[in-house]
């Protein structure tokens, strides 16, 4: 064990060259290898599954209540046998709550919360209040491009592509809106819209955080550029913007290669981390799906920040145990679905699941969220996308637990160090 953590620090270096040699369309051989070599390792702490609900329609993302009582779930709605390439049907997503019981399973409270959204993605939860939004406030990504029409047909007037921040409380009751599609002040900052809208997080001071997959802008007609990367909205902007204002504090755009699509502040270090799905759409990502963290010194100087990871494949869901251990759900369906850890400062290991061991029947496990504020074990929620599936309504999401040692295991491994 001990020689093969001290094997794996010393290409911490490789992995840099490796991505360095991806950018330019370089990879070696021997960079492939040490690559696979250092992501072969799995957690010492498998979680176990508590339960897998089939009742979602594309599950793409969860989040847990302010409290941790209950867990939100976006159905995204992916068009399957109706369309020929992958869209969400436009006005057909949903949101469904669940509560959370005393032996950490869910039980479905309302299956169909709020109704007729638009690709309903990630979501966070408001931890500081503003005048207009309470804290526990949820945020969502909704909107996005690529979506069809309810006959599958490819929206192309560009003015339906009506990207937004939806805010709703607890009760599903919707309490605002920020516009970032055509028209709204993102596009005046970037000169274009948020094209796909993917996943948020918020600092502990309220700043909003997300992302712009920046893909589908091609449908439309004329098409949107699409700028992928991460905007940093201030927690002074929420209320203007939802006024639909311009705020004195203006949102802050940063570039990021791979079609950026988690997002999380890690409670650690306090920084922004964000990661790339670009491989799922068979689009260019330098880092073969990777993982950056950026400081807000970076996001002021609209830096990329530092890779901390790569070659993982496509990542979909990011985000953080108590102890800043990060989870990222590994998406790309012709690899195996998975959830990586990365205990802080280490590449990643991939989670074992009992049952199932490393190859878990995860199809598409996309938008995860951890439950790390509340008494008892930490449950992660697993929406899984199931892209292109032909049969709505039966569609997973699956629920695990973290054991008591899952944090401290990082610790003991960086002992054996020692
Ligand atoms: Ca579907
Ligand atoms: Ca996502
Ligand atoms: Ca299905």
């Amino acid at each position: 064990m001990l020689a093969l953590r001290i094997n794996q620090l010393s290409k911490l270096a490789a992995v840099g060259s490796l991505v360095a040699l991806s950018a330019l369309g370089l990879p070696t051989y021997a960079d492939r290898v040490a690559a696979a070599e250092i992501h072969g390792g799995v957690h010492p702490s498998p979680a176990v599954i508590l339960q897998v609900l089939k009742s979602f329609d594309n599950p793409e993302g969860a989040v847990f209540s302010a409290d941790g009582n209950h867990v939100f779930v976006s159905n995204s709605a992916e068009a399957g046998d109706l369309s020929e390439g992958f869209g969400w049907v436009e006005g057909a997503g949903y949101i469904s709550k669940l509560e959370v019981k005393a032996n950490g399973e869910l039980s479905m409270v309302n299956k169909t919360l709020i109704k007729g959204l638009t690709a309903p993605l990630g979501m966070g939860v408001l931890p500081v209040a503003t005048k207009k939004f309470p804290a526990g406030t949820i945020f969502l990504c909704t909107g996005s491009a690529p979506f069809v029409d309810s006959n599958g047909q490819a929206v192309k007037d560009p003015g339906r592509m009506r990207s937004k921040l939806l805010a709703f409380n607890d009760a599903g009751e919707v309490l605002g809106e920020i516009d970032t599609g055509q028209g709204s002040v993102f596009e005046q900052i970037n000169g274009s819209p948020i094209v796909l809208i993917n996943a948020l997080g918020f600092d502990t001071d309220g700043n909003l955080y997300v992302t712009d997959s920046a893909i589908g802008g091609d449908q439309f007609d004329p098409p949107f550029e699409g700028k992928g990367g991460l905007w940093m909205i201030p927690h002074d902007a929420l209320d203007a913007l939802a006024d639909g204002v311009e705020p004195a504090d203006r949102p802050i755009f940063t570039a990021i290669p791979g079609n950026p699509d988690g997002v999380e502040v890690s409670p650690a270090d306090g920084k922004i981390y964000v990661n790339t799905v670009g491989a799922f759409a068979g689009l260019a990502d330098p880092a073969n799906g990777g993982v950056y963290a950026l400081s807000k010194e970076d996001i002021a100087n609209k830096k990329v920040g530092q890779l901390i990871d790569g070659d993982l494949g496509a990542l979909d869901g990011l985000d953080f145990t108590a102890d800043g251990v990060m989870l990222n759900a590994q998406i790309r369906g012709d690899i195996p679905g998975k959830i990586t850890i990365n205990c802080k400062g280490q590449l990643a290991t991939t989670l074992v699941l009992q049952p199932g061991g490393t190859m878990s029947n995860l199809t598409g496990p996309a938008d995860l969220a951890v439950r790390r504020n509340a008494d008892g074990p930490q449950l992660v929620v697993i929406p899984e996308l199931y892209a292109r599936d032909a049969t709505p309504g039966d569609d997973e999401v699956t629920v695990v637990a973290l054991p008591a040692d899952f944090d401290s295991a990082c610790a003991r491994d960086m002992a054996s160090l020692n």
